[in-house]
C-alpha cells in the first residue's frame, strides 16, 4: 500500500501472569477482535527465568529487572500474533502508558487501566516498534511456507 499508516503489521501481545490468574483473557481478546486485530498465533506457556532475561534482555542493567524476570516466571503467559494495520502502534495505544495506576487517570479506557494491578504487574505486553515485533515474535515463532508455528518444544 502507498499509504504506510495503514500497511498490515504484525505484533507481539502477551497477557502476563498477573492477567491469566485474574481471568482477563477472555475480555482482553474480545478487546482486540473488537479493534480490528486478527489473532493468529497463541501460545499459552510459562516460561523459565532464563528464557524471560533472554526475551527482556534489553531491561537487564534496570534495579527492576530481577523482580521482573521472577514476576514474567511465575505463572503461565498467553503469547499472542496480532495483524493488522498499524498494528504495532495501534496494540501500544490500547494497552495505554506502563503505570496502570497512571493509566487510571490519563488512559481509563485502556486494557492496563482497567486489568492492571500496578507498574510492574500491568497485565499486557507490545512490542514498541518495528523493529522489536519481529524479533519478540520470532522469540516464540518461527515462520514456515504455511505460516508461522510455535516453538513451544524449544521453550
Ligand atoms: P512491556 O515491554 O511489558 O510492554 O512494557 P512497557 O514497554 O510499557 O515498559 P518497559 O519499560 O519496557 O518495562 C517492561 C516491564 O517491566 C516492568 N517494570 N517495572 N520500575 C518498575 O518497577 C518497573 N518498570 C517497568 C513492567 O512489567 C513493564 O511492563
Ligand atoms: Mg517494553
Amino acid at each position: 500500500s502507498a499509504d504506510a499508516s495503514t500497511e498490515i503489521e504484525r505484533t507481539l501481545a502477551i497477557i502476563k501472569p498477573d492477567g491469566v490468574s485474574g481471568n482477563y483473557t477472555n475480555p482482553i481478546k474480545e478487546t482486540i477482535l473488537d479493534h480490528g486485530f486478527k489473532i493468529t498465533e497463541e501460545l499459552f506457556i510459562q516460561l523459565d527465568e532464563d528464557h524471560v532475561k533472554s526475551f527482556y534482555a534489553e531491561h537487564s542493567s534496570r534495579s527492576f529487572f530481577p523482580s521482573l524476570v521472577e514476576y514474567m516466571a511465575s505463572g503461565p503467559l498467553l503469547i499472542m500474533v496480532l495483524e493488522k494495520g498499524n498494528a504495532i502502534a495501534d496494540w501500544r495505544a490500547l494497552i495505554g502508558p506502563t503505570d496502570p495506576l497512571k493509566a487510571k487517570v490519563t488512559h481509563p479506557h485502556s486494557v492496563r487501566a482497567i486489568c492492571g494491578l500496578d507498574l510492574q504487574k500491568n497485565c499486557v505486553h507490545g512490542s514498541d516498534s518495528p523493529q522489536s515485533a519481529p524479533r519478540e515474535i520470532s522469540f516464540f515463532f518461527e515462520r514456515t511456507s504455511s505460516g508461522h508455528v510455535s516453538k513451544h518444544d524449544e521453550l
